[in-house]
């Protein structure tokens, strides 16, 4: 498997995140994102009015394929949703910095509309609970997203992926700092091309900018955790793993046999060789 050049390496340790140009081409990133628009007509997750971070179901979204969506289990919609679990260029890359014990917890897929009523916000991941829970340099993390661009960002002010760099790694905001946005000091809006990947950690502020760019930025997430750490978006095994390879199965909480004490936290024998050595 692949893992971090020394590049990415330091990347990942100072700055929390590494960009990973050109995972996918322009044709691919094409599809996937009319995979997105797609899912519009289809029922499924979204914010709803339920607290922040619980998502509702609904009937369809908004058909408009520019204007704002937040859809969660994106999996079920469409095999390349399920492929990109484990795409090599970049489940690599995860594996070396989480290790073998892990889980695939979340997918996403937002778009964010051009709209100049929209602030932008920031933010840790992990609700309230890993919010102040921030790992060594040298310690793999608790949790970590992979963020794919479907669509070019290369202005500010287009929604762009804005992070603070090392914030991932020291107590930030300091407790009498006013509550952190897109613009305060030492936020980096981050361009892209269509076809991009950005990787960072759980611990990371980040989030997204305004855009007032006349155009909607399309973007899929996918979320890794330790296997002991509870997945997102269902209680202990995805309804999906049935159409999934064996790795994926594992990674989305089929260990191979059913509950029991102890699981998810001490791992099945032959983890390594699923994590490490798939089979098709
Ligand atoms: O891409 C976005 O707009 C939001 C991404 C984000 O903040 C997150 O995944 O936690």
């Amino acid at each position: 498997m692949q893992t971090l050049t020394k590049e990415q390496r330091r990347a990942w340790e100072i700055d929390g995140y590494v960009h990973l140009p050109g995972v996918f081409n322009a044709d691919e990133a094409a599809s996937l994102c009319d995979a997105v628009d797609n899912m519009r007509a289809e029922p499924g997750w979204e914010p709803t009015n339920l607290p922040r971070g619980h998502y509702g179901w609904v009937e369809h979204g908004n058909p408009d394929p520019e204007s704002f969506m937040d859809r969660r289990d994106i999996l079920p919609y469409d095999q390349a949703f399920r492929d990109l679990i484990d795409r090599p260029e970049v489940f690599d890359l995860i594996v070396d910095i989480m290790g073998p014990y892990l889980s695939f917890s979340m997918s996403q897929a937002i778009v964010r509309a051009s709209d100049p009523g929209f602030l932008g916000y920031t933010h840790t991941d992990g609700g309230e609970g890993l919010r102040r829970v921030r790992v060594t340099e040298t310690s793999r993390p608790l949790a970590m997203k992979a963020l794919y661009l479907l669509t070019d960002v290369l202005e500010p002010e287009s929604a762009n992926f804005t992070v603070f760099p090392g914030s991932h790694m020291r107590p930030f905001p300091e407790l009498d700092e006013p509550v952190v946005t897109p613009t305060t000091p030492g936020a980096v809006p981050l361009m892209g091309k269509a076809g991009d990947c950005i990787i960072f950690s759980h611990s990371l502020w980040h989030g997204p900018g305004i855009n007032t760019s006349g155009k909607a930025r399309k973007t899929l997430l996918y979320n890794y955790c330790q296997m002991f750490i509870r997945p997102y978006d269902y209680a202990v095994a995805s309804h999906v793993a049935d159409q999934c390879t064996l790795r994926q199965q594992r990674l989305l909480g089929d260990l191979g046999y059913d509950f029991r004490p102890g699981s998810y936290v001490y791992v099945p024998e032959d983890q390594l060789e699923v994590i490490l050595r798939p089979t098709p």
